[in-house]
């Protein structure tokens, strides 16, 4: 099947990599030019991915783009058209986003732990940072989740999803933040282009 196939692929791709680094090759490479490292990461497509965002009318918010590093995923957030204020971010365990949005599922949480950056029995691995939207109702910034990968848990059959909630994340409430209604939702598809 052609899964497995993907499967193996990556492992030995991976295994490649590792390889590498041992014989110094990737400081090597590191040395002649960043940017050179940096195509060779955009020509692997289970390395990004990227969320076409919609609000609740379905029209466009936005997008967000995820690169995987070795230490997690890098989430490029660029948004639009949003309401002023405190907004909870996170990665749902479905890739669906049919208004409201509740076909997205709960938090990613593959390791079924409480919700929450403050709570001790936390977090989610879907759970990020609150941001803030200025009048203008435009926002870029970047986050970075050490505990997402996108090849081996993002992409998988069911996918995920990147939702924006009408409130804030109180940090704390399991199992959402009790951060009030999806506001905007978009599926994780793979390569810069999906
Ligand atoms: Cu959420
Ligand atoms: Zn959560």
């Amino acid at each position: 099947m052609s899964i497995f196939r993907t499967v193996s692929t990556r492992a030995e791709a991976r295994d490649l990599r590792s390889q590498a680094a041992l014989a110094g090759l990737l400081s090597a490479i590191l040395a002649v030019t960043g940017l050179a490292l940096a195509s060779a990461a955009s020509a692997a497509p289970e390395d990004s991915a990227s969320a076409a965002m919609v609000d609740a009318e379905g029209e466009p918010v936005g997008t967000v783009e995820l690169t995987e590093t070795p230490h997690g995923t890098l989430l490029i957030v660029s948004l639009e058209n949003l309401p002023e204020g405190v907004h909870a971010f996170h990665v749902h365990e479905t890739g669906s986003c049919e208004p409201p949005f509740t076909s997205a599922g709960g938090h990613f949480n593959p390791t079924g732990a409480k919700h929450g950056l403050e709570v001790p029995e936390g977090m989610h691995a879907g759970d990020m940072p609150n941001f803030h939207v200025p009048s203008s109702g435009e926002v870029t910034l970047e986050v970075f989740n050490a505990q997402l990968t996108l090849s081996d848990e993002l992409l998988d059959d069911d996918g995920a999803a990147i939702v924006v909630h009408a409130g804030a994340d109180d940090y704390r409430s399991d199992p959402a933040g009790d951060a009030g209604d999806r506001i905007a939702c978009g599926v994780i598809k793979g390569g810069t282009g999906g």
